[in-house]
């Protein structure tokens, strides 16, 4: 390894010695020459380079009643047909209503005696999931793709297990053969929307973006001395912590204060009964992040403004003109898509994960990162429609997850959870408040107090836990 290297060997073996003498019966590894002979990385200056891609905020229109709902499902299914259509798969789609024209047509393919397209070939059907039912024996799906709805079958176990993953309302492509000797069609597989496995954009310098949500400033589980500690932190400029000097980028993903009536009974919870005075602290803690940290806020279900998806940046009021007084803070829009030095990350506050959680088997509030996988296969932030989730009838689907994200950040579920889902980040970024008494209600085992620390370099996550 050393050889042709320009390095004195001797030199070298020298310090190996002298670092590994003190213990007993040392092995020497690759990892320590390598440490002795890489070259010490020079202060070249961390960039700092932020571009809000997609922000909702002047784009929400909230057009009202039914025929918003109409041009949303309409708008969802296009953008998702737009992704679909750059891969192979999706020349094969065919329109439910031609499907269902030849099936008409030809009645030997119902009873099973010619093929759909001729021998051995099945076809492709992609639409919005308009209703799943899961037996004991078999799943039947509906799809519906704006030329018609049609329904189709599975007993097959993998098939079931496929579908119990979908969402309902979420846009899916169905391979569909004839059922053999049987009338109908039959599901040979399940293909999501999904990410594709991509080689992730990273930043040319070794600059870290900090990730929280869920601050609840004015609840009275508040961690307000994790959270100063964690501020502190981020002042400090201690020789021998490396990282926090290159701390570029600080996201906030939303829930900034517990909020006025958010939920029955809320006021016996709070140390602060007033939005404003809660706000006016949020801002006064957010004051204390060094200035050389670029700082985006997006809102949650608890903030100020509406509460709806997509979700404009918290209004500028009165009480909320502290935030747009400072300098390094910029307000964004639920969901937001940005690029930290050239690291795309999509910040959601998480509202949708409840629907997910509760309808996918198999999911639970305790690892909220694997319920996320499940909103970027389905390229859609909030599909599941009339459940938890409040959805404004927008005109544009914004939900829709049209580009792939380096990191995904969430929060909402107050659990921190990182994982890593076809080189995508995907971070939940925990809280900052201890388990409320809703939580204790519901079973959430809340794990505040710690920050997702990102190196864009790498997109390499470091867990800092301010609890002790
Ligand atoms: O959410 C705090 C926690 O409560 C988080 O784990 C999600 C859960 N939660 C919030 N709203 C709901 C609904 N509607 N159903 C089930 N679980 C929920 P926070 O937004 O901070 O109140
Ligand atoms: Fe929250
Ligand atoms: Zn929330």
């Amino acid at each position: 390894m050393l050889k042709g290297l320009d390095v004195d060997v001797l030199k070298i073996i020298q310090e190996i010695i002298k670092i590994k003498k003190p213990a007993k019966n040392a092995v020497i590894v690759v990892d320590d020459i390598k440490t002795l002979i890489e070259p010490k990385k020079q202060d070249v200056p961390v960039e700092q380079k932020c571009t809000v891609l997609n922000d909702p905020t002047p784009n929400v229109t909230s057009a009202e009643g039914v025929e918003g709902y109409i041009a949303l499902f309409r708008s969802r299914f296009e953008k998702t047909m737009r992704i679909l259509a750059q891969r192979p798969d999706s020349k094969r789609i065919s329109k439910v209503s031609a499907v269902k024209q030849r099936v008409k047509m030809n009645k030997q393919i119902e009873r099973g005696e010619k093929n759909l397209h001729g021998a051995g070939n099945s076809i492709i059907i992609a639409g919005l999931l308009m209703s799943k039912r899961i037996k004991k024996n078999d799943v039947e799906l509906t799809i519906d793709d704006y030329t018609g709805v049609l329904s189709a079958v599975s007993t097959a176990e993998d098939v079931k297990k496929q579908a119990s993953t979908l969402a309902l309302d979420q846009m899916v492509m169905l391979e569909l053969e004839n059922n053999k000797g049987r009338p109908g069609l039959t599901i040979k597989s399940i293909i999501m929307p999904d990410i594709p496995d991509h080689l992730p954009n990273k930043s040319k310098s070794e600059a870290y973006a900090v990730l929280i949500s869920d601050l609840h400033v004015g609840s009275k589980y508040f961690m307000k001395n994790e959270f100063l500690k964690f501020l502190d932190w981020l002042s400090s400029s201690s020789p021998e912590d490396e990282i926090v000097k290159k701390i570029k980028f600080l996201c906030v993903g939303g829930d900034l204060i517990d909020g006025i009536g958010i939920f029955p009974n809320q006021d016996k919870e709070l140390l602060e009964i007033d939005a404003a005075k809660q706000m006016s602290h949020a801002a006064q803690l957010l004051a204390k992040i060094p200035k050389h940290i670029k700082v985006l806020v997006i809102p949650g279900n608890h903030d100020l403004g509406r509460r709806a998806l997509p979700q404009p940046a918290i209004p500028r009021k009165t009480l909320t003109e502290q935030f747009y007084g400072l300098e390094n803070c910029t307000m964004l829009g639920n969901p937001a898509f940005v690029e930290l030095n050239g690291v795309k990350v999509l910040m959601y506050h998480g509202q949708g994960l409840d629907d997910i959680i509760a309808t996918t088997p198999g999911l639970s509030y305790s690892k909220p990162a694997e319920a996320m996988k499940v909103l970027l296969k389905a390229r859609h932030l909030a599909p599941i429609y009339g459940e938890r989730t409040p959805i404004a009838p927008e005109q544009e689907d914004m939900m829709v997850i049209t580009e792939v994200p380096d990191i995904f950040h969430s929060g909402h579920v107050h659990v921190a959870d990182v994982q890593n889902y076809r080189s995508t980040l995907v971070v939940n970024s925990g809280a900052w408040q201890s388990q409320t008494k809703f939580q204790q209600t519901m079973g959430i085992m809340p794990t505040p107090g710690i920050a997702v620390v990102v190196n864009l370099a790498t997109l390499q996550p470091i867990v800092y836990d301010f609890n002790q």
